[in-house]
């Protein structure tokens, strides 16, 4: 099977500098040679991690209270274009991050390939200990790695090009198409989104009270068996006991394990079409002893686990 890969070395989407390096990491440590030998798919794609270096503007100063909007969005731009050039020749789609806000680009770029390739809408699987639904106005933090999901579903718009003007609608998710799993740190403003717009949302509270195997359930469900699925994993859904290098660890998250059943459940639909990876922040949680070592290890099992890998 093809693999489209694409590497991001992005971290303008929040504050904390070392999230860029993630993909590289991941990279070092054996990930698409695992990828390749141990699940046999055929890469494409650079395997270089893009800076996008010659996208950053001189100046960026806040727009909409929004941190970084013009280098946000020229990047995002350009990832869209990259993934929509995997997707559209029918390949698996793998982005590594980067900040959660590269998934404005790769969202963008995989549900426009769908709706060309198979003229069907590509439903979102977000996990994610936030929501990542604020409209820009909503915002406590101005990060925009908090804001993707209400750009991408057109809750936020914007029409000047440069600030996230260039989301068509062919590029935009149906919010009937979004399933969230493991929600435990979700602003006020963003709970009042989910519920007046009837969002699907599955927090650590429904997974203690079902379990993850019924959640999963329930999350497929939702989106239907017959659609697409791009799987959107912020590696901070982990318990922080499994990922603690990451800009914003939760406690009382995923187990490894749980992250992991996600992940396998998602391949077995036969459905996944693209798949990011994103804020492993290897800058981060170096003073725990294993801390690095252990959230690279929970990335990788968790990008083999989508892409194929069982236990038996
Ligand atoms: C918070 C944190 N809701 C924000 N979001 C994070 O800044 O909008 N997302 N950390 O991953
Ligand atoms: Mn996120
Ligand atoms: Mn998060
Ligand atoms: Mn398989």
């Amino acid at each position: 099977e093809d693999l489209g890969v694409v590497a991001v070395g992005f971290s303008g989407g929040q504050g904390k500098s070392g999230v860029d390096e993630g993909p590289q990491v991941l990279i070092d440590s054996g990930l698409l040679t695992q990828l390749s030998d141990s699940l046999g798919y055929k890469l494409h794609g650079d395997d270089k991690v893009h800076s996008y270096a010659e996208l950053l503007p001189q100046s960026d100063e806040p727009y909409r209270g929004m941190k970084n909007p013009l280098a946000v969005s020229a990047v995002t731009r350009r990832i869209a274009e990259q993934t929509y050039e995997q997707s559209r020749e029918g390949r698996m789609t793998l982005t590594l991050g980067g900040d959660h806000s590269i998934a404005i680009g790769t969202v963008a770029g995989v549900a426009k390939a769908t709706r060309e390739r198979l003229g069907r809408e590509t439903a979102v699987i977000w996990v994610d200990a936030h929501a990542d639904i604020n409209r820009p106005e909503d915002s406590d933090s101005g990060n925009i790695h908090g804001m993707p999901v209400a750009f991408l579903t057109g809750l936020a718009t914007e029409d000047k090009e440069e600030y996230f003007g260039w989301i068509k609608d062919e590029m935009r998710l149906n919010k009937r198409k979004l399933v969230y799993i493991g929600l435990r740190d979700v602003d006020q403003a963003e709970k009042v989104i989910l519920r007046e717009h009837g969002i699907k949302a599955f927090s650590m509270f429904d997974i203690d009270r079902h379990g993850i195997g019924r959640v999963v359930e329930m999350a497929l469900a939702h989106i239907g068996s017959d659609t697409p699925i791009h799987l959107s994993f912020d590696v901070d859904a982990l318990d922080p006991q499994w990922a603690p290098s990451t800009g914003t660890p939760v406690r009382g998250g995923l187990t490894l394990r749980e992250g992991d059943f996600i992940c396998e459940s998602v391949h077995q639909t036969g459905n996944l079409v693209a798949m990011d990876l994103v804020e492993v922040n290897p800058q981060l949680a170096q003073d725990q002893l294993v801390g690095v070592q252990e959230t690279i290890r929970a990335g990788c099992s968790l990008v083999r686990c989508a892409l194929g890998e069982s236990l038996l």
